[in-house]
């Protein structure tokens, strides 16, 4: 009898592209789990392939308003703080300290502090003698005072990519350097192999971690990648006699000096300066030269461009400014090393929509490398990484954020931004305008005040409504919280709760599904019952099969095989996509259509006349759905409410809109109809519990824990069900009123009980009908009436845990 074969899973076949920080992690991680069967193909040679990570100085600040980069950065410096190259150490955890030298920047450190602690980041607020003894080359007299963050520092980014490359290797990973990809093979929507100068590498998954050369081999793949390489100057100076005598490559910690767009760091008797303080100066990654190793010795890497004295000259004054032990120094090499940009600062992960099995880890610093490298792998190891990560999925961008037009100015927007004061509802100023509703025209006649969002164009408030806001007493906000903010909403808010107002929706995701298959589809995809009669909309969750949410949506059953589904980011069409079956077909038809909201107690009055169709409660009850015309204009009317208040969401083709609008503005004149912005509306919808997929709960969160537990039907079959708990929650997304009227925060504060960090703030706004700021939370669970604190601004914030709805709990506002 022959003997027989061990059986084992096959692993599936994976490429890699590129053998920078990110490619070696990720090969370490999939092997880690098992994914054994990884070649990584690099054009240049290892160990110093020629990437940004070849000459990356490798400062690692781990603070962000974002909690999954500032998760990426811990698992690096955790990771990094564990490896070692022949007894060299991966990390040398020196600390980091960010400077302020002006209130402005000052108050920023706050803010910062306030996202460390957050997000779990040791960190404090010191004042300019502290700064002095940390980094005593420093003139403190031009210092306010400082963020430490003692265990930030420096990794060493190609040991670091040695140390994983040999645990990979080890595991049986094989790196193969000067091997150029030239290609991608697909069949059938399947990425099938890797073509290189010197063979073709068959593969089941193909990911693309080739730095800012992502376009190029997106190209191959025919998939856009939007990001833009841009050079970014780094130089250092001659050794200074004040550090003569060190031995270790560094001890003090790693410095920002963001209020003049510089960083630094020791190499033993010299400093390192970085500056974004020169123009944008973008690099076109497809006439990137090949690696030249003849060439190697002087730096000339292919990421490595000629240092351009001009654009470093301000920026010497500002660096011996602040370290007068410069004075006496100069510049002994510089370099202008290119690195990655993306329209929204974000790296960019996830596989491909259009090409299956390929997959991007782009756009990635040293910094979040090895947690961004640990996402993909359980992404394509358990299908979906354990960490939140939809600010990085590739996904995330709409067509219209994808040209190389748009990618590019944004990039260098991006470059010139990294160090300034970003208010958090800042809108990016260009390209603007990018999308806009139909009814753009008349918004401008209103006076509307613009923000952006996904390209969106949408009106936060409305000049034209400056009266009613006379005589309404609000309390002062400081500066801060006084930005893109106006008393106006406060008179919209007010108006939308006793008359009746126009709210665009029209940037909300809309999707058709359409088929024989499409009831028994959204069915198994989403917790709600959606076994109803054509005419019911009902609130339901897609889940992820570990129970997370992925978003919540509105179904509406407009017709047997016909749903119109209100979602929210274009990762919900990649997601249904996916799992869509041959008869059913999905569409997004959000920018040929367009929305309004008529929202108020009025809002039956004013719509009712305009149609035959009985629009009473009990013709047409709350939650479901009608196709009728108002005036001349064929609508879908949704009867719901994300502000709480009687009335509809009505749809119409986008050719139509402007006569939609002026025909529901006619129809309320002498109702006083007002149009409403989002400020407003995202007081109202606070006011109401009513929470924002993405800000309030993500895939990190059950449905139970988010309170949105309702829309769960445990007596059907759908995505995630087996994987949910039946014990209570242990932390749950808790209201919170805060105590002083006239005290407000705005979102991702650190939240205290009992002086003990137990939790963020998520999204926060003025309640101008309860006459108190609302904060939504992430805290253990906490019986209504406790007390709490939240930081804001160095300071203490008193807020007490409420029952939840905030406003209107018998619902006898809507439903009427
Ligand atoms: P890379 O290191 O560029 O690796 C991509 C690899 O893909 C390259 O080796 C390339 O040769 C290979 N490749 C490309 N095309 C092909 C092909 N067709 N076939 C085969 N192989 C291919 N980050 C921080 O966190 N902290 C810092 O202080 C910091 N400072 C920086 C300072 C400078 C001057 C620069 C330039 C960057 C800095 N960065 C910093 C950014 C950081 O270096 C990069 O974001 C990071 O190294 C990117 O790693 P990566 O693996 O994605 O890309
Ligand atoms: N309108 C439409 N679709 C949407 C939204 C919307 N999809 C995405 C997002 N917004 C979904 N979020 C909500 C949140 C709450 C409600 C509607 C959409 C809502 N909830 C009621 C409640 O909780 O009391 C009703 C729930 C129920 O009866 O099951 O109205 O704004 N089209």
């Amino acid at each position: 009898m022959s003997s027989t074969p061990e059986i084992r899973p096959r692993s599936p076949k994976v490429v890699v592209i590129g053998a920078g920080i990110v490619g070696c992690s990720l090969a370490d991680e999939l092997t880690a789990r098992g994914w054994t069967d990884v070649t990584v193909l690099e054009q240049g040679p290892l160990p110093a392939p020629g990437g940004s990570t070849s000459h990356a100085p490798g400062l690692v600040f781990r603070t962000s308003p974002s909690k999954t980069l500032a998760e990426f950065a811990k698992y690096t410096v955790e990771k990094f703080n564990a490896l070692e190259v022949d007894g060299v150490p991966c990390f040398q955890q020196v600390g980091g300290l960010e400077l302020a030298t002006t209130p402005e920047r000052l108050a920023d450190l706050h803010r910062r502090a306030g996202y460390a602690a957050a997000w779990g980041i040791r960190g404090e607020i010191v004042d300019a003698a502290r700064c002095k003894e940390l980094w005593p080359l420093l003139d403190e007299s031009v210092v306010l005072g400082g963020f430490h963050t003692p265990d930030d520092g420096l990794a060493r980014a190609l040991l670091a990519s040695r140390a994983q490359l040999e645990r990979a290797t080890a595991r049986g990973a094989r790196f193969l350097d000067r091997h150029t990809v030239t290609g991608i093979e697909q069949e059938s929507g399947r990425v099938t192999a890797v073509v290189t100068d010197r063979g073709t590498f068959p593969a089941d998954h193909v990911v693309s971690a080739a730095g800012f050369w992502g376009p190029v081999i997106g190209r191959m793949a025919g998939i856009d990648v939007p990001l833009q390489p841009l050079a970014h100057q780094y130089v250092k100076t001659k050794p200074l006699p004040e550090l003569a005598g060190h031995a270790a490559e560094a001890s003090r910690p790693i410095l920002r000096y963001q209020d003049r767009d510089l960083y630094f760091r020791e190499h033993t008797d010299r400093i390192g300066i970085g500056s974004y303080a020169h123009r944008p100066l973008p690099v076109d990654p497809f006439a990137v030269p090949a690696y030249d190793e003849a060439r190697a010795r002087d730096m000339e890497m292919p990421s490595s461009y000629p240092f351009t004295t001009e654009d470093w000259t301000p920026s010497w004054e500002d660096c011996r400014r602040l370290v007068p032990a410069l004075g006496a120094s100069e510049v002994e090499e510089g370099f202008n090393g290119v690195f990655s940009f993306t329209p929204d600062g974000m790296p960019v992960l996830g596989e491909s929509r259009r090409l299956r099995g390929f997959w991007l880890a782009e756009a990635v610093w040293v910094t979040h490398s090895a947690g961004v490298a640990r996402a993909v792998a359980e992404w394509m190891v358990d299908g979906r990484p354990a960490l939140d990560v939809h600010e990085c999925d590739l996904t995330r961008f709409e067509d219209a954020q994808r040209s190389p037009s748009y990618v590019r100015e944004r990039g260098c927007q991006q470059f010139a931004e990294v160090y300034d004061v970003l208010h958090p509802l800042q809108p990016m100023e260009q390209p603007r305008p990018l999308r806009v509703s139909p009814f753009y025209a008349r918004q401008q006649e209103l006076g509307a005040f613009f923000l952006e969002g996904g390209g969106w164009e949408r009106p936060h408030w409305y000049e034209a409504n400056a009266p009613l806001a006379e005589g309404m007493s609000l309390p002062e906000r400081d500066a801060w919280s006084a930005r893109y903010w106006s008393p106006i909403a406060a008179a919209e808010a007010r108006a939308t709760r006793e008359k009746v107002a126009l709210y665009d929706m029209t940037p909300l995701r809309r999707l058709e599904v359409t088929g024989p298959g499409a009831l028994d589809f959204l069915d198994r995809m989403t917790t709600n019952n959606l076994r109803k009669k054509p005419g019911a909309v009902t609130y339901s969750l897609l889940l992820d099969e570990r129970g997370g949410v992925r978003s919540d949506l509105t179904v509406a059953r407009l017709a047997p095989d016909r749903f119109q589904v209100g979602a929210n980011s274009p990762a919900d069409l990649d997601w249904l996509t996916r799992h869509a079956p041959a008869d059913v077909q999905i569409r997004d038809i959000t920018s040929g259509t367009c929305c309004i909201g008529v929202w108020g107690p009025l809002a039956r009055d004013l719509v009712q006349p305009l149609t035959r169709d009985d629009f009473s409660h009990e013709a047409f009850g709350y939650f479901r759905a009608k196709e009728t015309y108002l005036g001349h204009v064929p609508v879908t009317a949704l009867r719901l409410s994300y502000v709480g208040e009687l009335g509809w969401e009505l749809y119409t083709t986008a050719d139509l809109g402007l006569r939609l609008w002026d025909t529901l503005w006619e129809a309320g004149r002498d109702l006083g109809v007002i149009a409403a912005g989002r400020s407003a509306f995202n007081s109202l919808r606070l006011e109401k519990g009513y929470r924002a997929w993405g800000t309030d709960m993500t895939d990190e969160h059950d449905p139970f824990e988010a309170g949105v537990g309702f829309a769960v039907r445990r007596d059907k079959e759908f995505v995630g069900r087996s994987a949910l708990s039946d014990s209570p929650p242990t932390r749950r997304l808790t209201a919170l009123l805060l105590d002083d009227p006239a005290a407000v925060v705005l979102g991702k504060e650190p939240v205290s009980v009992d002086g003990v960090p137990s939790g963020y703030v998520t999204s926060a706004s003025y309640g101008y009908t309860l006459g108190r700021c609302i904060a939504y939370a992430w805290l253990p669970t906490l019986p209504t009436g406790t007390a709490v604190q939240i930081a804001y601004l160095g300071e203490k914030v008193a807020a007490t845990v409420a029952e939840e709805p905030l406003f209107d709990p018998k619902m006898t506002r809507i439903r009427r």
